[in-house]
């Protein structure tokens, strides 16, 4: 198959694209915005991450052709719907958004930066889509975060909720209310509405993947070259707690608890990330409705993870007031029966992998400027 990774020289993006290379024609398409937020946050990547140029030789060298766009899909739309019109890919994997939640709190240039490029985005992937390919899979990276965080409704279905209407008595199955904690997630409720919208109007084939946490940095093919390491986020805005806390244990700092760390939240290793969008491409859903996966795999508790690696490494806890506003604690149970269904097999949380993530940590160590860490904004 012809497939375009949009953000693949992002943390999914990359190794994904790797992983497609084994068997697929991968096109990536990127502005390199993120390398850039990088600078102007004067944060960095813990792992030193090779430019596009250099990773893009160091995978033909391994066998893995991929050809790279540098390509604005949110600003230069003819550029992006003349890609689309000339190679007509079976299958666009969309990872081309800012994916942090403090990072769109930061202030009203970060917030509008972040819909205006997640929601224009979107929109035009989908019209370059309808408009030249119309038969081209879209599959997207969603968020668990638009359901919100909670069992208040059961546990948490795969995208549509059954209910039974008060009034009328009648059944019906609706997209599940969306509850977002910040911009970000809130774009990527934005965006479930737009794919709603052309899929009715156009009948195109859409897989929204609605991911839990990424952890991990490593992918089998990351590691084929040290020009192929993929990034590692350790600071307060784009790091992501499991990794900020063995990032934090690698490097001698005490691990960073928001609140009491009752917050539980769905998890998945890179590794996981890599197959799950690779099956879910190869798998294209029926026609009908928007296909919603959640891609996850398992649901860990903030305090729970902490505990773990302080256990292990003989780190200290430090409790920060929350900077966020969220629940103090809930409980959270997803289904993922639709990805299982497709073969996946989810790699869970153990000692030996944290311990292979610490280990990179470790030896960059360095690299970890220790006033990023606490850099998030508060909301
Ligand atoms: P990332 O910031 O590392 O990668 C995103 C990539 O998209 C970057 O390389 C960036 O340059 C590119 N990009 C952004 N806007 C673009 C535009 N307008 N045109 C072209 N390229 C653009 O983020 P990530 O962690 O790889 O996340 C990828 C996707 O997965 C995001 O949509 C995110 O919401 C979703 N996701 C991530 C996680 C996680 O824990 N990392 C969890 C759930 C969902
Ligand atoms: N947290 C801490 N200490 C820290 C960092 C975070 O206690 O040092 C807590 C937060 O308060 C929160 C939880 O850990 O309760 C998760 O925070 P996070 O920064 O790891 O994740 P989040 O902001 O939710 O965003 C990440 C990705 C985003 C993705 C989302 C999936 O950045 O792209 O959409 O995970 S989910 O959380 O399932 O919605």
């Amino acid at each position: 198959m012809k497939i375009f990774v949009l953000g693949g020289d992002g943390f999914c993006g990359w190794p994904t694209a790797l992983k497609m290379a084994r068997n697929h024609e991968v096109h990536i398409v990127d502005n390199l915005s993120r390398r850039k937020i990088d600078h102007n946050l004067k944060s960095n990547s813990l792992t030193p991450i090779y430019s596009i140029h250099d990773r893009i030789n160091a995978a033909f060298d391994q066998g893995l052709i991929i050809k790279y766009h540098d390509i604005d899909i949110a600003k230069d739309y003819y550029q992006f719907t003349r890609l689309v019109w000339n190679e007509g890919p079976d299958v666009i994997v969309h990872f081309a958004e800012q994916r942090a939640a403090p990072y769109s709190m930061l202030g009203q240039h970060e917030r509008r930066y972040t819909v205006d490029n997640n929601v224009i985005a979107t929109h035009n992937v989908l019209n370059a889509i309808i408009d030249n390919s119309p038969d081209t899979h879209l599959v997207h990276l969603g968020t668990m975060g638009v359901y919100g965080y909670s069992k208040e409704m059961g546990s948490i279905p795969e995208g549509y909720l059954d209910i039974t209407v008060k009034e009328t008595g009648e059944d019906a199955s609706i997209l599940y209310p969306t509850n977002p904690g910040s911009v970000y997630h809130m774009t990527k409720s934005l965006d479930q509405l737009l794919f709603q919208f052309y899929n009715k109007n156009w009948v195109i084939q859409i897989t929204d993947l609605h991911q839990g946490i990424v952890w991990g940095t490593q992918t089998d093919e990351t590691a084929l070259d040290p020009r192929l390491v993929n990034r590692f986020d350790y600071d307060g805005i784009y790091g992501t707690v499991l990794n900020r806390f063995i990032s934090q244990a690698a490097t001698g700092n005490d691990l960073t608890i928001y609140g009491t760390g009752g917050q539980k939240r769905a998890f998945i290793h890179i590794q996981d990330t890599a197959n799950c969008v690779k099956l879910a491409a190869e798998n294209p859903p029926e026609p009908g409705k928007v296909r919603i996966l959640n891609q996850v795999s398992e649901v860990r508790q903030v305090k729970e993870l902490a505990e773990i690696i302080s256990r292990t490494y003989g780190s200290n806890i430090v409790y920060h007031d929350n900077p966020r506003k969220e629940l103090a604690e809930n409980e959270l149970e997803v289904d993922n029966t639709g990805l299982r269904s497709l073969g996946f097999e989810p790699i869970t949380l153990s000692v030996n992998l944290i311990d292979d993530v610490r280990y990179i940590a470790e030896k960059m160590k360095e690299n970890l400027n220790p006033e990023n860490i606490m850099t998030s904004p508060k909301w």
